[in-house]
């Protein structure tokens, strides 16, 4: 069920559990700005999470409120995750969903990183 991207933020998420150690997760990268683990439901050969460290929903939220060093801090291991999984070369997708016309089931900011495939065109 997508959410309410507008909705303020609900510490009870999976994602802010995983945060918190609370659920297990099959980690690939974690560093003072963000966490990377698989996807549970992988779509992909390759489909990884990675999320920010902090309180915001969506996109939205993190874009406009999180800290310089924090957005700046989660792009560089964005990058690092796929460089790392060697993804640079074939190539990769990435994906942020946002609210309920974008399909967003978990309240967390999570950018979807794909490969692994030729994943063809865009669907949208
Ligand atoms: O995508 C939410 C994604 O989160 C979806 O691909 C499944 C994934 N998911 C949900 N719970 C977990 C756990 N516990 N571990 C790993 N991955 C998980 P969205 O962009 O919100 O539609």
């Amino acid at each position: 069920m997508p959410i309410d991207a507008t909705l303020p933020y609900d510490d009870q998420n999976v994602f802010a559990k995983i945060l918190r150690g609370e659920i297990p997760l099959k980690k690939v990268y974690e560093d003072a700005f963000a966490l990377a683990f698989h996807d549970i439901a992988p779509q992909a050969p390759v489909h990884v999470l990675v999320i920010p460290k902090g309180s915001y929903v969506s996109w939205d939220d993190f874009s406009a409120h999180a800290p310089a060093e924090l957005i700046a801090g989660f792009v560089r291991a964005v990058g690092k995750v796929a460089r790392d999984l060697g993804l640079v070369e074939p190539g990769y997708r990435l994906l942020a969903n946002l609210g309920g016309h974008g399909g967003q089931e978990v309240p967390h900011l999570h950018v979807h990183l794909f490969g692994g495939a030729p994943l063809g065109p865009m669907l949208v």
